[in-house]
């Protein structure tokens, strides 16, 4: 619905994404407390040895066997155990944040008499985790998170619970990729503060989903098209051959190359804690409709913006806002600061996040085809585990008119006046040939993570742009926060124009119109 003839084709050089979230905070984790015989595989030995002694058997079992068979039925040890941990604050001398973490039942972190207070523990080197268990002295939390980070700087919400009942409190949530693992206190049971016997850490064996999984591979419901492989066997379009060499003519025609935009025309996305203020965002008439939707006024009526959001560059200025914690996404077009106030021009609000299909309700949201960014954005997470588990979003140059498109898009702004053969709809999906062996192909490492997944998950065509182009998470997400941009490491000096250099793309696939369609 927006002529947007634009991309980034300058030489930056970054990927990134800071999406912080999982599904497992949207629905609050599971909160089970255990059974109070439930202890620590050294605790148990020592249990049962002293049962063993007082039975009259000549040869008492020995505790480290013990020990070691108890491991391997739990099997899973406590990553947490020794580490460093950082801390908000110590009520004493005697109450360190290394107590938690001591493996001692009698020793204990406590903090400072307040409500903001937090533990953290780096298991010092990243780690798949899904399971955190908390053993509280009498002064526990009533409502606290458990946050991840890969960075240290970098949060990401697992879970939240507000019903914290003290005692042991095994928390479980999907696989994580993290170093730093933390108890974020959002309010303490009693007048005390926040008093941890253990805080520890595992990465219990099929208990998550597959393994280093990241909150992009599962922003929408795990059914949504993005996240669905396409079989090998699947039907390709019947003129398949002829879309490919319209793609290859547009290659040639537009720059030479598929760019990949990173700090414009590619949106940053913000992931604000729970409980931060809301404010209005106003809806802009950037286009001189000389109305305003009134639905919008609603949708954006109270926005978690944090203050040190920024939108991309690039007169698009796209900015995204997800909020595991209320399951909700806004996505903003033209986004602008007026005398302290957000405005934008389109955009919506998307609800009940975690069960959507992945595609904006008809008329809303900001790419021309209704399909949201975090959706088909490629995140600097997903290339440093060299792996993306989802589509792939794409932008082409010369599309069929807007009448013809394929779900899952919902509309479009294809323009094709002079019915051009071989045209390309918005929405239409494709992958490269699964047969292929990237890995025998010259490309740039993440050239080859992309190739894969557009294998696996293939393309979908959810933007028009004044050259065919990929979208990376935009480094905004980092760098408002102070961070480094993360696709500087990641892309070694290769601009983001020439990563995709050597792609096999006349190997392309389309699929049927409407492929995947319920
Ligand atoms: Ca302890």
């Amino acid at each position: 619905m927006f002529n947007r003839l634009h991309f980034q084709a300058s030489p930056a050089a970054v990927l990134s994404s800071s999406m912080a979230v999982l599904l497992a905070a949207c629905g609050g984790g599971n909160l089970d407390t255990p059974a109070s015989s439930e202890a620590k595989p050294t605790q148990m030995a020592a249990t049962i040895q002293t049962d063993a002694t007082a039975m009259p058997i000549a040869e008492p079992p020995q505790p480290m066997l013990l020990a070691a068979s108890l491991a391997s039925t739990t099997a899973s040890s406590n990553l947490a155990l020794g580490k460093t941990v950082t801390v908000s604050s110590t009520q004493s001398s005697s109450t360190g944040g290394a107590n938690a973490v001591d493996g001692q039942s009698s020793t204990r972190w406590s903090s400072q008499f307040s409500d903001a207070q937090w533990l953290s523990v780096d298991l010092g080197q990243v780690s798949t985790v899904n399971h955190v268990k908390l053993i509280w002295e009498t002064a526990y939390a009533k409502s606290y998170a458990i946050q991840t980070s890969t960075d240290g700087s970098s949060w990401h919400t697992v879970l939240t619970n507000s019903a914290g009942a003290g005692g042991t409190e095994d928390l479980h949530f999907a696989d994580t990729s993290a170093r730093w693992v933390r108890m974020s206190g959002i309010s303490r049971a009693t007048a005390w503060g926040y008093s941890l016997y253990e805080f520890q850490v595992f990465d219990d064996p099929g208990s998550g989903t597959s393994g280093n999984a990241l909150p992009t591979d599962h922003v929408f419901a795990p059914t949504s098209f993005w996240y669905t492989p396409i079989p090998a066997n699947a039907p390709l379009h019947s003129n398949s051959a002829g879309l490919v060499s319209d793609f290859l003519r547009q290659i040639r025609t537009y720059y030479g190359d598929v760019t990949i935009n990173t700090t414009a025309y590619a949106s940053p996305v913000f992931e604000p804690a729970s409980g931060i203020s809301t404010s209005k965002v106003t809806q802009w008439d950037c286009q001189h409709k000389g109305l305003l939707d009134a639905s919008l006024a609603t949708q954006w009526g109270g926005v978690p913006v944090p203050s040190y959001a920024t939108p991309s560059d690039g007169t698009d200025g796209e900015m995204t806002i997800y909020q595991p914690a209320s399951n909700t996404l806004w996505e903003f077009w033209q986004t602008r600061k007026v005398n302290g106030q957000w405005q934008a021009c389109w955009g919506g609000r998307m609800q009940n996040v975690s069960a959507s299909n992945g595609i904006w309700p008809q008329g809303y949201g900001t790419t021309a085809t209704g399909l949201p960014f975090i959706g088909g954005q490629i995140t600097a997470e997903e290339l440093k585990r060299g792996d993306i588990r989802h589509a792939i979003g794409i932008a082409l140059v010369d599309l069929e008119r807007a009448g013809v498109f394929s779900w899952p898009a919902n509309r479009s702004d294809g323009y094709n006046p002079g019915n051009a053969a071989n045209r390309i709809p918005e929405g239409l999906r494709f992958r490269l040939d699964p047969t292929l062996n990237v890995d025998a192909i010259d490309m740039h490492p993440v050239a080859r993570i992309i190739a894969k997944a557009a294998q696996k998950y293939g393309f979908v065509v959810w933007d028009k742009a004044g050259a065919i182009s990929l979208r990376v998470q935009n480094p905004k997400s980092y760098t408002a926060l102070g961070q480094p941009d993360p696709y500087a490491a990641l892309f070694n000096g290769t601009p983001n124009y020439a990563i995709l250099n050597g792609f096999p793309w006349e190997k392309l696939q389309f699929l049927p119109l409407n492929y995947g369609k319920p």
